[in-house]
């Protein structure tokens, strides 16, 4: 009975395990303690449009949209919208996700007066975030007139 049980079980954990190497496969890695952070503006900052936003990154490097090079990403702001709940999936492009596919590291935006959040994805030449994803801290800011 036992010798009949074990090599189904064997069998199983080798398929989970395939199965979860496939999924991570066309993921790009990130390196332990890489990070992706706002440097200007400051979290609760009260600023006169239009706002530079300056994108700072630790750990990793910067490559352009669609050049796959190890440790390497491009700078995605995500204006007034939440992180996309998928991380698997390429980042949207649109008014709320920003790609900077050249490789550039800070922006000028005209920004409507009121609250706004900004929030970094560092993502891979697919547009895809990494595993683990590297995303910023979300700030707010108020844009006066
Ligand atoms: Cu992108």
């Amino acid at each position: 009975m036992k010798s009949r049980i074990l090599p189904r079980l064997a069998l199983g954990a080798a398929l989970v395990f395939a199965a979860t190497g496939t999924a991570f496969a066309d993921r790009t890695p990130s390196p332990a303690g890489a990070e992706v952070y706002i440097v200007s503006p400051k979290d609760g900052a009260k600023v006169k449009g239009p706002v530079t936003v300056v994108f700072g990154l630790k750990g990793m490097g910067i490559a352009p949209a669609g050049i796959k090079f190890d440790n390497s990403g491009h700078h995605h702001l995500l204006i007034d919208t939440d992180s996309p709940t998928d991380l698997s999936l390429p980042l949207p492009a649109d008014d709320h996700n920003v790609h900077f596919g050249k490789g550039q590291t800070e922006t000028t935006l005209t920004l409507s007066p009121g609250k706004h959040t900004l929030q970094l994805v560092l993502a891979d030449y697919l547009h895809t975030p990494h595993v683990p994803a590297v995303i910023s801290k979300k700030i707010t800011i108020v844009v006066e007139k």
